[in-house]
């Protein structure tokens, strides 16, 4: 564990060519290090700034007098800061060179490289943030489309902190109730009393059950959603790729076997992160590369969350159309007739219990069709895009509501068998705990080393 005592500095622009870079310190020697760099035209100190002011200057290496770049350097004084310990930003020119030697001058001078995500590890720590909110600043990096940004934004703003705060007062009040049955045996908890917690256990319980089933569809705006797109060659996957995504990204050629590598690219359905995956059509291929093209298909069909089947409507469907229908059964698929400008008067679907489409890649027919019933798989709640009701988003949290709610379920259940109290207040603690691990209450340092080697160096 590193002292929190000590001042750590890192580079919190992306690496290569930028208008500006920035080089960040935080901690108790930020100012007193900034300064031993820093030579502003009046020979102004940074130590002698006001807070959240701009300083204009240079860098310069106090070591023989040699200037590194032009700056502005912004001071800003504990507590009102990201960390809130004392932080200075250097607004360099963005390039690499004079990035790296104003890091490698702020280091020979005390400060300490930061680790991934430490600065905002010492938000957390020094209680400006709880743990989902911190979880939330790297969400909100990592964020594909404007509803995982909204969603990781609301928990960043403490949308999920309140509502874990107000389900633990509520457990903590029917806590302090069955505690007090306890500290005063004589009064044995009447009828009313009992059945009246039981109640306020069971409306907390129904609330846990909710946020926790979110997550199923939560979890698809925060990881993205995978979909490969399969089929017999020149059925016209690659096609259907460009098509949704509106550009050019796969080769497509009346050849059969044209593509050989998966193909991906994101895709926003309202608000939905997608990966799709353009694959190699499936055959008994005639040399290695294409083989080795089939085999990947094959392994991207197995670990999609979706699949988009596609048979040609222009002609009937043979047996490798049937036999890869049969594929994709049991899994979220879509069966996607494409060609239908040019359909064939034979052509049929089985009829199989799958969706099914008919579209064309070449004229964009279906193709909006194809999008809303992708969103409607991974969405069957019906959660529209402007929905700003609260949804759990990560797998740690949902994880944690399921073991409060264990726990919970246990002291109801306790209190109907007419356990001794003592049980019923156990499995009630529990439940507090579980869900103040949700917001940092309750860590390990493991957990917090995990969730933080997520971020980047700098943030
Ligand atoms: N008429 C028609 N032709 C299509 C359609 N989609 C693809 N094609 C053609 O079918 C051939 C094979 O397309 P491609 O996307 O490479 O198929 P893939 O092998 O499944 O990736 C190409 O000549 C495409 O122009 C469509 O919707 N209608
Ligand atoms: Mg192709």
């Amino acid at each position: 564990m590193n002292s929190p005592d000590d001042t750590i500095a890192a580079i919190s622009t992306p690496t290569g060519e930028g208008g500006i870079g920035i080089v960040r310190l935080s901690g108790r020697d930020a100012v007193r290090i900034a300064d031993r760099i820093f030579s502003s035209p009046k020979s102004r100190k940074l130590e002698g700034s006001r807070s959240h002011t701009v300083n204009y200057g240079f860098l310069v290496d106090p070591a023989g007098g040699r200037r590194i770049d032009e700056v502005l350097a912004t001071v800003m004084r504990a507590p009102k800061t990201y960390t809130m310990e004392d932080v200075v930003e250097f607004n360099c020119h963005g390039g690499m060179l004079p990035l790296r030697e104003a890091l490698h001058l702020l280091l020979r001078e005390g400060a300490r490289l930061a680790e991934p995500g430490e600065f905002t590890k010492r938000a957390f720590l020094n209680g400006r943030i709880d743990l989902s909110q911190a979880e939330a600043v790297i969400d909100l990096i990592k964020a594909k489309t404007d509803r995982a940004e909204r969603l990781a934004l609301q928990q960043l703003e403490g949308g999920l902190s309140r509502r874990i705060t107000g389900l633990r007062d509520r457990i903590t009040d029917t806590c302090v109730h069955v505690e007090a049955c306890i500290d005063f045996p004589e009064d044995e908890p009447e009828l009313t009393i009992k059945d009246e917690i039981i109640g306020s256990m069971r409306a907390i319980g129904t609330e846990l059950k909710e946020l926790s089933k979110g997550y199923d569809e939560g979890r698809f705006f925060r990881e993205g959603v995978s979909a490969a797109i399969i089929g017999k060659p020149n059925v016209g996957k690659s096609s259907l790729l460009n098509a949704l995504l509106e550009k050019d990204r796969a080769i497509v050629t009346d050849m059969p076997g044209t593509t050989r590598d998966v193909v991906e690219d994101l895709l926003n359905i309202n608000g939905l992160p997608l990966r799709i995956m353009d694959t190699a059509g499936i055959r008994d291929a005639c040399n290695l590369a294409e083989m080795e093209g089939v085999k990947r298909s094959l392994k991207a069909l197995e670990g999609a969350d979706i699949v988009i089947a596609v048979v040609d409507a222009g002609s009937p469907l043979d047996e490798a159309d049937r036999e890869l229908l049969d594929k994709v059964r049991h899994k979220r698929a879509v069966v996607l007739a494409n060609k239908c400008d040019i359909e064939a008067a034979d052509f049929s679907l089985p009829d199989m219990g799958i969706n099914c489409i008919r579209a064309s890649a070449l004229t964009g027919e279906g193709l909006d069709a194809l999008k809303n019933r992708i969103y409607s798989l991974c969405i069957s709640s019906g959660a529209s895009q402007d929905t700003e009701d609260l949804m759990i988003t990560n797998e740690r949290h949902k994880q944690s509501l399921d073991r409060a709610l264990a726990s919970l379920r246990d002291a109801g259940e306790s209190l109907e068998r007419s356990d001794p109290l003592e049980v019923t207040a156990i499995s009630l603690r529990e439940a507090l705990d579980a869900l103040g691990a949700i917001v940092g209450l309750i860590t390990t340092e493991d957990i917090l080393n995990r969730i933080f080697s997520e971020f980047c160096i700098g943030k």
